[in-house]
C-alpha cells in the first residue's frame, strides 16, 4: 500500500494502479469516455485518446489523464480544480465541434454516452465552428449501421472486435482531423468478414455503430389488413427488456411483454421457446446419432448466427461439426408459414413472423440465402430488444403497469429447457436433459446439471451418462470459440459436444439488448433469472413438451426423420 493525497484528503492504496481505480475505490467519480474497463472479459481499452478524465497532480507542469498514470508513494492528486474541470469540458467541447449536431435524430439520443457528458460537464457552447468529417453512411449490411461522423476514435470497438472476439474488422483509419474506425480500406460492411456479433455496437458510447432499425416495417405491417402478423420473442428478453422502462436488471417481464405485444396488435404472440424445445428434440437426435456412429464429434450448437459466419470465414474446414439445425426462431418460422399456416387455413404469403432478439445477427440471418429461398422467408423481419423497448413507448403502452398475459395456443406451450438457451451453458444442459433420459430410457432426479453453469467465457465439464463421460465445452465470446476451434483442428480436442455463443455471456449478453455499458453484473443478474424462469417451469425437458410432441405426430413424423431434415435442417456456406 502506498499513501496518496487526493482532493485534500489522504487515502492509502495499493501500488500500481492508476489514479483513476484509487478515485473509484475512495467514491471518487472522474467522468470517462474513451476508458472500457471489461474485467470479467480481461479487456481494459485504455488509450487515453479522449482526454477526459483529466486530473491536476501538483508538482507536475501538466494535467494527467487519470485513466493510464499510476499512483506514486506522496501523490497529491486534485480532481475536482478549476484547471481539471476547464480541461475535461474543452475535451469534450472540442470532440463536440466535429460531431453532428443531430441528436434530435439521433438513434443514441438519451443513451449517447457523449452527450451525457456534455450535461454532465456543463458544456453551454461549442467555441469552435470548424470543418466537420462528411463520410457516407455503410448501410450495407443487413444488420450495423457505420456512420464515421459519429465515431469519437475511442477505440472501444476495435479492441472489442479485436481482442474479445479476435475477428480483426476494427481499425483506425485516416489520420487527424478525419480518422476514424471502420474495415481495413474503409470497404463497406457488407464486404468485409463482419459477423455481425455486434458487440462493437455495445460498447460504442454514440451512433458510430448502431443497429439497423427495421421497426417501420413492422408497424407497416400491423397497420396492413392483409397481413397475418405472428411475432414470436427470444428467452433472453423478457429478463431484459425490462431494464428499458427503469426496473432493476434481472427483473423477469414475460407476461407484460406478452401484453404489450397483444395490444400493439400483433394476432399471435408466440414464444421462441418453442423453437428452441424443438431444435433440443432434432439437436439431441443428431448427437446420439453422432456418439453411437462415432462421427463427425464434437457436434456444435449452431444456434448462434454470429458463431455460424465465424466459423464459416475462419475454419472452412470444420463446416462437416456444426450441427445442421436451424435456429430456434427460424425453425419457428418455418412452422408458422407451413403446419400453422395449413391449420388455420392462412396463405403463407400473407403471413409475416417477427422475431424479437437480443441479437443483431439475427437480422442478417434471417435474409441469408438458404433460409429464404422458398417462397416465402422463415422468418420476415428481426428487431432487437431495443427496437421493441422503443417501439412500445411510440404505441403509449405503459409498460409497468400491464397485466401479464400469457402467450398464445397452440405453439406456446414451452418447458424450463428452452428458456435458459438465453444464456451460455443452457443450450448444451437443455440437450443433455434430453439426451440423458432417451440414452438411459431413465428420468433424471435432478435436472440442474452446475457443471455447465457459469460465466466464465471458456469452461469444460462432462456429464456421465450410461456409464459413458460425455465431455462438454461451453464458450461464449468468439475469441473463447477460436481457442475451441483451433483445438479441434490440430485434433487436440475430445469432446463431444461443443455450445458456442458469439456473444460473451450468451444471448442475454447480446449486442440488442439494453446497453449494460460493459457492466457484466446486469449480465449476471439476467443469468440468474433465466436460471429462476426455469425453476418456474412445470416442464423442464424439452422432450416433454406436449405441444411439440404433437407437432411430431401430426405433421412432422419422426424427430431427425425426412421432414424434420426438409424443415429444420440447413446448412453451412464456405
Ligand atoms: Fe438466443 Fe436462440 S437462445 S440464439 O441466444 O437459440 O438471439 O435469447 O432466441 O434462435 O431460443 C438469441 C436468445 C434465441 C434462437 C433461442
Ligand atoms: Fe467485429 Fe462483431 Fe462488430 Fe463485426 S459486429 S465489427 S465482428 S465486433
Amino acid at each position: 500500500k502506498i499513501s496518496i493525497r487526493m482532493n485534500g484528503l489522504d487515502y492509502e492504496v495499493p501500488l500500481g494502479i492508476t489514479i483513476l481505480e484509487a478515485a473509484q475505490e475512495a467514491g471518487i467519480r472522474i467522468p470517462t469516455l474513451c476508458h472500457l474497463d471489461l474485467h470479467d472479459l480481461k479487456m481494459v481499452n485504455q488509450t487515453a485518446s479522449c482526454r477526459v478524465c483529466m486530473v491536476e497532480s501538483p508538482g507536475r507542469d501538466t494535467l494527467v489523464p487519470a485513466c493510464v498514470t499510476k499512483v506514486h508513494e506522496g501523490m497529491e492528486i486534485r480532481t475536482d480544480s478549476l484547471k481539471a474541470i476547464t480541461a475535461r469540458r474543452m475535451a469534450v467541447e472540442l470532440l463536440l465541434s466535429n460531431h453532428p449536431n443531430e441528436c434530435f435524430t439521433c438513434p443514441k439520443n438519451l443513451q449517447c454516452e457523449l452527450q451525457a457528458l456534455a450535461a454532465e460537464l456543463g458544456v453551454r457552447e461549442i467555441r469552435w465552428e470548424g470543418e466537420r468529417m462528411d463520410y457516407p453512411k455503410d448501410i450495407s449490411s443487413d444488420a450495423i449501421v457505420k456512420d464515421s461522423n459519429k465515431c469519437i476514435y475511442c477505440r472501444r470497438c476495435e479492441t472489442m472486435c479485436n481482442e474479445v472476439q479476435t475477428c480483426g474488422i476494427l481499425s483506425g483509419i485516416s489520420r487527424g482531423f478525419n480518422a476514424f474506425v471502420g474495415p481495413a480500406f474503409n470497404i463497406p460492411m457488407v464486404e468485409s468478414s463482419c459477423t455481425y456479433c455486434g458487440q462493437c455496437v455495445a460498447v460504442c458510447p454514440t451512433a458510430a455503430l448502431t443497429e439497423i432499425n427495421h421497426s417501420d416495417k413492422v408497424w407497416e405491417a400491423l397497420n396492413d389488413p392483409d397481413k397475418h402478423v405472428v411475432v414470436q420473442t427470444a428467452p433472453a428478453i423478457r429478463v431484459a427488456i425490462g431494464e428499458l422502462f427503469g426496473m432493476e436488471p434481472g427483473t423477469i417481464v414475460t407476461g407484460k411483454l406478452v401484453s404489450a405485444l397483444k395490444r400493439m396488435g400483433f394476432d399471435e404472440v408466440f414464444d421462441t421457446d418453442f423453437g428452441a424445445d424443438l431444435t433440443i428434440m432434432e439437436e439431441a437426435s443428431e448427437l446420439i446419432h453422432r456418439i453411437e456412429s462415432n462421427k463427425t464429434l464434437p457436434i456444435l450448437t449452431s444456434c448462434c448466427p454470429a458463431w455460424v459466419k465465424f466459423i464459416e470465414q475462419q475454419f472452412p474446414e470444420l463446416l462437416e461439426i456444426p450441427s445442421t439445425c436451424k435456429s430456434p426462431h427460424i425453425m419457428f418460422g418455418t412452422i408458422v408459414k407451413t403446419y400453422y399456416a395449413q391449420k388455420n387455413n392462412i396463405d403463407p404469403d400473407n403471413i409475416v413472423v417477427v422475431s424479437i432478439m437480443p441479437c443483431i445477427a439475427k437480422k442478417a440471418e434471417a435474409k441469408r440465402p438458404e433460409l429464404t429461398k422458398d417462397e416465402h422467408n422463415n422468418v420476415d423481419i428481426v428487431v432487437t430488444t431495443r427496437e421493441l423497448g422503443a417501439m412500445i413507448k411510440e404505441a403509449g403502452i405503459d409498460f409497468n403497469s400491464l397485466p401479464d398475459e400469457e402467450y398464445d395456443k397452440p405453439l406456446g406451450e414451452t418447458t424450463g429447457a428452452s428458456v435458459i438457451f438465453g444464456t451460455t451453458g443452457g443450450v448444451i444442459e437443455a440437450a443433455v436433459r434430453t439426451a440423458y433420459e432417451w440414452i438411459t430410457g431413465e428420468q433424471l432426479g435432478n435436472v440442474e446439471f452446475e457443471q455447465l453453469r457459469g460465466s466464465d467465457g471458456l469452461r469444460k465439464a462432462s456429464v456421465n451418462i450410461a456409464g459413458k463421460e460425455i465431455k462438454i465445452g461451453i464458450a461464449s465470446g468468439l475469441g473463447n470459440a477460436r481457442e475451441l476451434l483451433e483445438e479441434i483442428r490440430d485434433g487436440k480436442n475430445e469432446y463431444h459436444a461443443i455450445e458456442i455463443m458469439a456473444c460473451p455471456g450468451g444471448c442475454i449478453g447480446g449486442g440488442g439488448q439494453p446497453y449494460h455499458h460493459g457492466n457484466y453484473e446486469i449480465v449476471k443478474k439476467r443469468q440468474q433469472a433465466l436460471y429462476q424462469e426455469d425453476r418456474n417451469k412445470k416442464i423442464r425437458k424439452s422432450h416433454e413438451n406436449s405441444e411439440i410432441l404433437k407437432l411430431y405426430k401430426e405433421f412432422l413424423g419422426k424427430p431427425y426423420g425426412e421432414m424434420a431434415h426438409e424443415l429444420l435442417h440447413t446448412h453451412f456456406e464456405e
